[in-house]
């Protein structure tokens, strides 16, 4: 089974960490961090593009001796460089870096001074008072260690559901092409399109149960077999990603495959349905006051046991879905397919990867109408961002192709900093002759609940103000939301006319379920946009989507849905 890009990623940030904590050369170190980025955002396979012969140096950030190594990942399924660095550093030591706020650094001066080579160590040492006299730390920095440290065993590891995508759809080729297999779906939060999952639960139909959990033990990537059984098997793969498989009975898949879908709040809530009713619900099926099955074979089945229609799995989280399926009121979920737009994106002019006619191929060939381009303002320097003269070169670059292209039209856009007093980072005059200014916050992320709020609803004060993008600035496990007030947001957006995007990027994902849902409620509109950094990212869309379904919008709640002449006359304010 071949290696997923995040593997691979995996692999070379591991190395970069190693390398550090070693005081290797910082260039080094850094390409292999940039390496691990391009990966991480690639759409196609790399092991793929190994098979094919491809040449992997035209990536960018790819040279050949990232390239032959990539190869030998892809070939061999390891790296011998990761293997001997891993040897010289003890794999406790790396775990160390997991602490939020140690760095390699501050790492080696622990090792050197305190001889700390474990969560163990550290923790006794900081108790003992010991840390705060190092240089770089200090009492502060001592108490803030130890709560981490705390938090760290308190917190399991969760996946962003992108990184798992590849591995899951992997699995179910694997899985379904085995001889006695009649179906193989996923379950758990992946299916119900979570941002984030805990782990994997696979449900298969199979003449020959044991057959198939010992065909799912020899997964290529399954590092440990936790336990493997006749009808339930479970193991951990490469990088730590547990996966539950259970073999079900076809004749109970539909309740099996509800149950395990989950989320458990629902599926109790169906129970105590069934209960009401003089049912008994269970994995098993729906059974009768008699225990005789009447239900069990589809999930419409189950459902309709209840008098309810069936109900979206992305809806499935006890927040009113069985209410709402009772009185025939579940929302007609947007999809992918009705988006005609993507309104966020880079190209090479700041900080994306590809040029403005690759973008707008790339978009042209997903069906979209219009792509707006909204590269940064010059206040964000590290994004090469555009100064009101670039700004409008880039405006003339965008006219010029768009009377080459048909089909789609490209919108003059920016993606315009909101600097910490709530003006914008680019001049009126210039924002009046833009298609659509999209605003963001890059810095300050740490004002005041009341101060950041203000922030933004000044930004839309200004009349060119069209889309917030990314609104709460979070990055899933990363980066906590801005403290903002949503409501008295959404509200001044829909005073002002203007919109919040749902950002589709994997670790964005901003507004996240809840955020939609309240816009919903108000009856503002959401943009569902990419913000793609290279043409790869303009299929990010169906992340956006997943999320909107999560929140119950329907195509017309999600602004984007509308026709090219709709859109920008509903942008007029
Ligand atoms: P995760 O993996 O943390 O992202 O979340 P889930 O929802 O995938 O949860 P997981 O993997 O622990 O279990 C999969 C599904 O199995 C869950 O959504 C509902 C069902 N389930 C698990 N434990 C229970 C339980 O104790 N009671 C009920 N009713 N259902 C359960
Ligand atoms: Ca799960
Ligand atoms: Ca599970």
């Amino acid at each position: 089974m071949p290696v997923t890009n995040t593997e691979i990623a995996a692999i070379f940030n591991r190395i970069a960490d190693l390398l550090e904590i070693q005081e290797e050369n910082p260039f080094r170190i850094r390409a292999y961090r940039n390496a691990a980025r391009t990966i991480q955002g690639l759409s196609h396979s790399l092991a793929e593009m190994v098979q094919a012969g491809e040449v992997l140096e035209a990536l960018p950030g790819i040279g050949k001796d990232l390239a032959a190594k990539i190869h030998e990942i892809v070939t061999t399924g390891s790296l011998r460089k990761l293997k001997e660095l891993e040897g010289a550093v003890s794999p406790e030591l790396v775990d160390l870096l997991q602490v939020p706020g140690l760095g390699p650094k501050r790492l080696r001066v622990l090792r050197d001074y305190l001889d700390i080579h474990g969560l163990a160590d550290l923790e006794q040492a900081a108790r003992q008072g010991l840390v705060r006299n190092l240089p770089g730390f200090g009492v502060k920095s001592e108490q803030k260690l130890l709560r981490e440290l705390t938090e760290l065993k308190q917190r399991v590891h969760r996946w962003l559901r992108f990184e798992v995508e590849e591995v899951a759809e992997q699995l179910l080729v694997h899985l379904r092409s085995l001889k006695g297999v009649k179906r193989v779906e996923l379950a758990g939060s992946y299916r119900r399109r979570k941002e984030t999952v805990g782990d994997l639960d696979l449900l298969a139909v199979a003449s020959e149960g044991a057959r198939v959990t010992a065909a799912f033990t020899r997964f290529e990537a399954v590092e440990r077999v936790l336990s493997k059984g006749r009808t339930r098997s479970q193991v951990v793969l490469r990088g730590g990603l547990q996966v539950d498989l259970r073999v079900v009975p076809q004749a109970s898949f539909g309740a099996t495959w509800h149950y395990f879908t989950g989320s458990k709040a629902h599926s109790i809530a169906v129970r105590s349905m069934g209960v009401q009713r003089g049912l008994k619900i269970n994995e098993y099926g729906v059974f009768d006051r008699t225990g005789r099955r009447i239900a069990g074979h589809t999930e419409e089945e189950v459902y309709a046991q209840l008098g309810l229609s069936w109900i979206e799995p992305e809806l499935r989280e006890q927040r009113g879905e069985l209410e709402a399926a009772a009185e025939d009121r579940l929302p007609k979920l947007v999809e992918l397919k009705d988006l005609k737009g993507d309104l966020h994106c880079h190209t090479t002019e700041s900080d994306g990867r590809d040029s403005l006619e690759v973008m707008a191929r790339t978009a042209k060939a997903l069906g979209h109408r219009y792509l707006a381009i909204t590269e940064h303002s010059q206040h964000l320097g590290v994004a090469h961002g555009l100064t009101p003269e670039r700004l409008l070169a880039h405006c003339e670059a965008i006219d010029r192709l768009n009377e080459k292209l048909t089909g789609i039209r490209l919108l003059k856009g920016v993606e315009v900093d909101i600097l910490e007093d709530g003006s914008l980072d680019m001049p009126d005059e210039v924002l009046a002759r833009l298609d659509v200014v999209v605003g963001a916050i890059h810095f300050a992320f740490g004002l005041s609940w009341q101060q950041q709020t203000e922030r933004v609803i000044r930004a839309m004060d200004n009349p060119c103000f069209n889309i917030l993008a990314h609104p709460t600035a979070r990055l899933i496990g990363r980066r906590r939301a801005c403290d903002l007030d949503m409501e008295r947001i959404m509200d001044a957006a829909l005073e002002r006319g203007c919109y919040l995007e749902l950002n589709a990027q994997p670790r964005r994902l901003d507004l996240n379920d809840l955020h939609c849902r309240m816009a919903k409620e108000r009856g503002l509109k959401v943009v569902i946009s990419t913000d793609a950094h290279n043409s790869g990212q303009l299929e990010y869309l169906r992340h956006g989507v997943g999320q909107a379904r999560r929140g119950w919008l329907e195509k017309g709640d999600v602004l984007n849905t509308l026709g090219l002449k709709s859109f920008l006359d509903a942008l007029k304010r």
